[in-house]
């Protein structure tokens, strides 16, 4: 039975973030992180390392944030959270959700560890990594999920050399409960997406892509708009592994019945961060994501002849 999903009409009025925060304008963080908090409710830890999200959330005594977190280390996100698990355990306490919330550098690079044993030991909570594709909140310097090509502050003027790290898949490989890929331009599918794993045992884990308007160097109300391109042009998928099983989300799956999908261009001229690419970069990206297209279309096709005629 397909599940219930959840729309502007249906969200909680209840929010969780109080009116005004330090996140830039237009910032994709800044949105999930006011839609995430009503999927994960006022039963919860948070634990956040160093990043844009801990000066949203506001240095104490000032806070914008009504659920309890804990701050830690950059290195340590995934041990603390397992820590905070552990204490709760200790105290009986079955019902409070333990969610670890970091940036793309506090999880690719720098946290990779951490969390690569807590899904090895089985730990029980949720990680979310918000990928602003950089370092931003030190001003804007690359990350190992930077894509390739694009400008920051510690690139040569062609841009970053190295291709980026695919985080869920690396997870992935370690079959944690649940993984998913989500994006800040469809926050009722991250929404849903938290609700899913935080209902499962384990460790669940969310990759969320957020436009970053200083960082990105693009205008500030285009980040929705930005977003949105990264999906429909195929560049950036959006999916569910759950049981080892991948399942493309409605945003990517609908794109399957496409002939075509618009060039990844239209994203990429839309960032300033990418002005360093030439033509044969730009046709090499594109023919990356062709294939992976065609890949999929192809994994489509023999699911839907392995479930033979639908009645
Ligand atoms: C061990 C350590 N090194 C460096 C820093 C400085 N620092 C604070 S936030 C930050 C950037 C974090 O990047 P990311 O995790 O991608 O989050 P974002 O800033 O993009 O939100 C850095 C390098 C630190 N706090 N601790
Ligand atoms: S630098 Fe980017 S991620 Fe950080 S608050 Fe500003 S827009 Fe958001």
């Amino acid at each position: 039975m397909e599940e219930k999903k959840t729309t502007v009409l249906n969200l909680t009025d209840e929010e969780f973030v109080y009116p005004g925060n330090r996140a830039c304008t237009g910032c994709g963080l800044n949105i999930l992180y006011r839609i995430g908090l009503k999927a994960i409710g006022r039963d919860a830890i948070l634990v956040v390392p160093p990043s844009c999200l801990t000066v949203m959330q506001g240095l104490y005594p000032i806070t914008s944030t009504q659920l309890s977190v804990l701050n830690v280390t950059f290195a340590s996100t995934a041990a603390a959270a397992s820590g905070v698990k552990a204490a709760l355990r200790a105290q009986k306490n079955d019902h409070t959700q333990v969610v670890a919330w970091a940036g793309d550098g506090g999880t690719a690079d720098i946290g990779i560890q951490a969390l690569s044993g807590a899904i090895e030991r089985g730990e029980d909570f949720l990680y979310i990594c918000y990928d602003n594709e950089g370092y931003m909140n030190t001003g804007v310097q690359r990350s190992g999920t930077t894509p390739q090509g694009a400008l920051t502050a510690n690139t040569s003027i062609n841009g970053k050399r190295e291709r980026s790290k695919d985080v869920p898949a690396i997870v992935a490989a370690h079959s944690p409960a649940y993984v998913a890929t989500c994006s800040a331009a469809y926050p009722m599918d991250f929404h849903d997406k938290i609700k899913k794993a935080l209902s499962l045992k384990g460790l669940k884990y969310i990759h969320a892509h957020t436009p970053c308007p200083p960082g990105w160097a693009m205008e500030e109300r285009m980040a929705v708009a930005i977003g949105r391109l990264a999906v429909s042009t195929g560049i950036y998928v959006l999916y569910e592994i759950e049981g080892g099983e991948m399942r493309l989300s409605e945003p990517s799956a609908k794109l399957l019945g496409k002939k075509k999908l618009p060039p990844v261009s239209e994203y990429l001229e839309a960032q300033g961060r990418f002005k360093a690419l030439g033509k044969e970069a730009v046709e090499k990206l594109q023919q990356e994501v062709d294939a992976k297209w065609a890949a999929y279309r192809r994994q489509h096709d023999v699911a839907l002849a392995a479930r033979g005629p639908q009645s």
